[in-house]
């Protein structure tokens, strides 16, 4: 009765595995798996599954992950559990990966910057393994959809793990999965660009191609002081002048779009469509991957930026109104209900669908993650209001005219 219907003149491929969705990186860890389930269900719940393809996922190989990451890594990272990681330790080839310790970490770093303290942004969990080789299995499946011309917008929301590095994890990220995608679509389409509003800069993506210019890396993001005490938001990198690597042929093939706290949908939509409208000009990509991390949502746990669902949902119909083949992807998102509103309204805008405002929690398993004043009324574009923490916009329009400008 929603009525759903299949896109016309063009196919999308949805791609999925329940394996991932049950995963626990530790209790108080920010990187919940079962916001994808939640997704899963308003995806379910509004019907969006007859107007796509849908693949379950099956892991990615060791070989096929080795295509970027290390190999030590990549056999450490196979082999690690909560019960073998203090023995796998000790194994010299993976020892030496182990960083010196400052006095002032607060937690235990073992090899590859993962660990077992509590405190971790890496830590090793039970199914680590499983999870990190499904959710690259995801990417990679949904990659070779698009690459044999089998569909032509494929969305993987546990995928766009942009931090990780070639042997190191960072920032909840292992496996680049987006980084293995991208060098598979450059066998096929001879350019491609990486898209990514995640409210982190997506280092890891743009560092891997920093001396490639079939590659363009355009990540918009939070930057600059954290707060009173000076810490930079994480990781850090990503400022405008940052362009790719000086002197090889990758210079200028980077952009970054770093932004203050506080942005609204105006202020973003006017970034986001003037560069990357310019960077498609431009570039003239074969192929897009977009990151669509649900962290720069208003009310986000980590995020800072206050757009909306809508406006986030615009970036994705911007970019699919360039009718390239399109490789959607998840990324960061902490405040759960908001992340699955976010990615079902945009596999509806991927598939031409208008959902209705009103969630139908009647075909919802967990009705109650969506409904009451505090999360948000049983609606998919709930208005911010007084549970919605606000942060001061410190972005002046002038500074953004600036950047667009540039
Ligand atoms: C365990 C338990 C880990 C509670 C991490 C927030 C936690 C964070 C935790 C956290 C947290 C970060 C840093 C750490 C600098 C480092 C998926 C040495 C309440 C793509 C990654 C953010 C974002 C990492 C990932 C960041 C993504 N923020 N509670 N950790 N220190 N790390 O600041 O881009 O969204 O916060
Ligand atoms: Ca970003
Ligand atoms: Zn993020």
């Amino acid at each position: 009765e929603i009525g759903i219907t299949k896109p016309k003149g063009h196919k999308v491929s949805f791609h999925y595995n329940s394996r991932v969705e049950d995963m626990h990186f530790g209790k108080t860890h920010p990187m919940k798996p079962w916001r994808l389930t939640l997704t899963k269900h308003l995806v379910l719940g509004y019907g969006l599954h007859y107007a796509m393809d849908t693949h379950e996922a099956v892991s990615a190989g060791k070989d096929q992950v080795r295509a970027f990451h290390d190999p030590d890594y990549v056999d450490f990272l196979a082999q690690v559990s909560p019960q073998t990681f203090a023995s796998l330790c000790e194994v010299p080839r993976f020892a030496q990966h182990i960083p010196p310790k400052h006095e002032n970490d607060t937690v235990d770093l073992g090899p590859f910057n993962l660990s077992t303290s509590p405190g971790a942004d890496c830590p090793v969990f039970d199914g680590m393994s499983t999870y990190l080789f499904l959710y690259t299995g995801a990417t990679l499946g949904a990659t070779q959809q698009l690459t044999s011309n089998q569909t032509d917008i494929a969305i993987n929301w546990s995928g766009g793990l942009h931090h990780a590095h070639r042997a190191e994890a960072s920032g909840f990220c292992y496996i680049n999965d987006i980084v293995l995608s991208i060098l598979d679509l450059l066998r096929v389409y001879p350019r491609v660009l990486y898209i990514d509003i995640d409210v982190h800069h997506g280092d890891g993506v743009e560092e891997a191609f920093q001396r490639q210019p079939r590659v363009m890396t355009l990540s918009y993001h939070r930057y600059g002081p954290y707060d009173e005490t000076q810490h930079k938001f994480f990781p850090g990198t990503g400022d405008l002048a940052d362009v790719g690597l000086k002197g090889t042929v990758g210079e200028h093939f980077a952009l970054n779009v770093p932004i203050a706290s506080g942005i609204n949908d105006g202020q973003y939509k006017y970034l986001f469509e003037n560069v990357t409208g310019r960077a498609i000009e431009a570039f003239k990509p074969s192929a897009i991957v977009l990151q669509c991390g649900a962290d720069s949502l208003g009310g986000d746990r980590l995020g800072q930026f206050n757009i909306s669902t809508t406006q986030h949902g615009e970036c994705v119909s911007f970019v699919k109104r360039s009718g390239l083949p399109l490789l959607i992807l998840g990324g960061g998102g902490y405040t759960a209900r908001n992340v699955a509103r976010a990615w079902c309204h945009e596999t509806a805008l991927a598939t031409d669908n208008t959902l209705p405002d009103s969630i139908p929690l009647d075909l919802v398993p967990r009705p109650e993650a969506f409904q009451g004043r505090a999360h948000g009324d049983g609606k998919l574009h709930p208005p911010f209001n007084k549970n919605t923490p606000v942060h001061n916009n410190q972005n002046k329009d002038v500074d953004l005219e600036y950047m667009v400008k540039k």
